[in-house]
């Protein structure tokens, strides 16, 4: 049997995602299943890095009930980052590069040292080196938002841009943290920590052992976004965003058109 269409799949994605315009969900049609669907991931990044962008570190997705139940999808699933996704803190993201773009807030961390894929993180401290505030722009390639779990892996798990506030040492506790999303001072998504897998540390376990069974190694130096904490909102042109977690601070961009 012919399998599915990793390049070709990996084009439309791409093409869709650089000329900010939706395309059709994919999954169904083509057979792709969740290692196929990670193959295509693979290969719509390696279409970036072709054109000279940098791996920087690796995202989670749908770590808390409130992503899985906004998209429909309940299963832990993660992606890339690359350097051209990073945004300043206080910087300004252009909402007409994208095509829905929505707004959540996260907590990244900075990894050091990390055990091998299958080892649990004995000693958080030891893996991670500082903890900071985010806000991930996330932006589905398919129309209305909507996907199924292949489709959000292929494209990269709705990966659009990052924003990380200031690092700080890792704290004593990180697993009830509250956070905050507001647009234009207004509050728009309350939650804790705690929704990110019961404590974020844990998504770091999930995102080595997932990473881990397709080949994939975090490495030192990277940035690891845990996942959002809360529900994502929609981010339309002219707004502040700030995203602020207890005892870390807070991180911002705004948008223009
Ligand atoms: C999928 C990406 C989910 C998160 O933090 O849960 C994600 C999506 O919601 O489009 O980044
Ligand atoms: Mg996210």
């Amino acid at each position: 049997m012919i399998g599915p269409d990793i390049a070709g799949i990996a084009e439309t994605l791409g093409t869709a995602a650089d000329t900010a315009t939706a395309t059709a969900q994919l999954a169904a049609e083509t057979g792709l299943d969740v290692d196929a669907a990670y193959a295509v991931q693979t290969a719509l990044v390696q279409r970036r890095l072709d054109r000279g962008e940098r791996l920087v570190g690796l995202k989670m997705g749908l770590t808390s009930k409130a992503k899985m139940a906004q998209v429909g999808v309940d299963e832990v699933i993660w992606g890339r980052l690359t350097d051209t996704m990073r945004i300043p803190d206080g910087g300004t993201v252009d909402v007409a590069e994208f095509i829905h773009p929505r707004v959540e807030p996260e907590v990244a961390f900075l990894l050091d040292r990390l055990p091998e894929p299958g080892e649990p993180v004995g000693d958080f401290t030891d893996a991670v080196r500082a903890v900071a505030p985010a806000i991930e722009l996330i932006d589905s390639r398919y129309a209305n938002f909507t996907f199924s779990l292949p489709d959000v892996i292929a494209d990269n798990t709705s990966a659009g841009a990052f924003v990380i506030g200031p690092w700080s040492p890792v704290p004593d506790g990180l697993d009830n943290l509250g956070v905050l999303l507001e647009i234009d001072g207004r509050l728009a998504q309350v939650g804790s920590t705690a929704a990110i897998l019961g404590d974020p540390r844990r998504a770091l376990d999930e995102g080595i052992r997932l990473a881990g069974r397709h080949g994939v190694r975090l490495r030192s130096g990277w940035v690891f976004l845990a996942g959002a904490a809360t529900a994502a909102v929609p981010l339309r042109a002219g707004a502040h965003v700030r995203a602020v977690v207890e005892k870390l601070g807070t991180a911002s961009l705004r948008s223009a058109s």
